[in-house]
């Protein structure tokens, strides 16, 4: 009896300092296996005189049941521990500061364009769009451009076939509209234009802006008091413009535009009223009807109010430049 409850005493001592499961496995079989010390003892059992049985059975019997929850209790605690190590490892610190991402900002261009559009939409025109791939008539001829102007020649152009080409402006738009509606109308239309062009000022690609004003009665003063509107918004309210007599095929009389800026004339714009012969040219009568007409360089604008010196700069996409603005 004495041996068996030192057995139990042992065990004790052994289960609580083994810390994995092979040890627990080992002591499970020392004292619980086939030939383990308590199986042993149980099979003392038969040779003791009958009435020593019952007394000595119940005293093996508990001790056995003892391990077996010391034993079931260990490995709890062991499979416990072995998965909160687990866990430990793959562990995320979620307070560490994570991999940084540059967010991005719209392109320049794309801010002064839709600045411009706000512009224009509170002065009650409206933003049309029309094809990049063009036909001569609506680039040309319908805007009086006749075949021997120097536009319509091959090195300034870029030309799919005789009669398709890349718009080399935003006018054709005015043509596309008026056949479209009946006037009154008073549209913009922002978009890329092409030509053969590359230097610091000029670029093969580049974005211009189209406004058509088409009423009874509209004068070069609506022209000019437009343009100054646009211009005080875009520059601020010291901003002048000033109209310099110029030629266009499809406005008479024609402009180039100037803003005063910065202690300096820039120029942005041509502009004009629009000639007679292009109001035939989409059936309108021009005894009934008048208007005003301009196409302003996006990237020009963007030169002036920020001060960039070269156009190229706009298609770099140098992260220097960008981040700038
Ligand atoms: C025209 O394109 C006319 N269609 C403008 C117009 C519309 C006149 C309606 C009258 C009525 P021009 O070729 O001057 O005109 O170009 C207009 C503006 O586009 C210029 O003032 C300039 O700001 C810009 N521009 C012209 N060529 C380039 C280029 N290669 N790169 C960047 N900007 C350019």
């Amino acid at each position: 009896m004495k041996e068996v409850k030192e057995l139990l005493i042992e065990a004790k001592d052994e289960i609580s300092s083994a810390n994995d499961m092979a040890s627990l496995n080992n002591i499970r079989i020392k004292y619980l296996g086939k030939k383990g010390l308590v199986t042993l003892e149980m099979k003392k059992l038969k040779k003791l005189p009958q009435e020593e049985k019952p007394k000595f059975g119940a005293v093996i019997n508990k001790v056995r049941n003892e391990i077996e929850k010391l034993l079931n209790e260990k490995m709890e605690e062991i499979r416990k521990n072995e998965k909160i190590k687990k866990f430990e490892k793959i562990r995320v610190d979620v307070t560490l500061p994570g991999a940084k991402r540059d967010k991005g900002h719209l392109h320049i261009l794309t801010k002064v364009q839709r600045e411009l559009e706000d512009i224009f939409i509170s002065m009650g025109f409206e933003v049309v769009e029309g094809p990049e791939v063009e036909d001569t008539w609506h680039n040309f001829d319908a805007l009086n451009t006749p075949e021997w102007h120097p536009a319509r020649d091959a090195q300034d152009s870029f030309y799919f076939d005789e009669k398709t080409l890349l718009r080399t402006h935003t006018s054709p738009i005015q043509i596309r509209t008026m056949l479209e509606k009946k006037p009154p109308l008073a549209i913009i239309s922002p978009g890329r234009v092409f030509r053969r062009d590359y230097d610091s000022t000029h670029l093969p690609m580049f974005t211009q802006m189209e406004g058509l004003y088409v009423d009874k009665n509209v004068t070069v003063r609506h022209l000019k008091y437009t343009l100054e509107e646009m211009a005080r918004r875009v520059f601020g309210e010291s901003a002048k413009v000033r109209l310099k007599p110029s030629f266009f095929p499809f406005t008479e009389p024609s402009y180039e535009v100037d803003v005063w800026f910065q202690g300096n004339w820039l120029e942005i714009l041509g502009a004009g009223m629009v000639d007679p012969n292009v109001f035939r040219n989409v059936g309108y009568d021009p005894e009934t009807w008048s208007g005003f007409a301009f196409g302003l360089g996006l990237e020009r604008i963007a030169m002036v109010k920020y001060g960039i010196k070269d156009i190229r700069d706009f298609i770099r996409n140098d992260v220097r430049f960008l981040e700038n603005y």
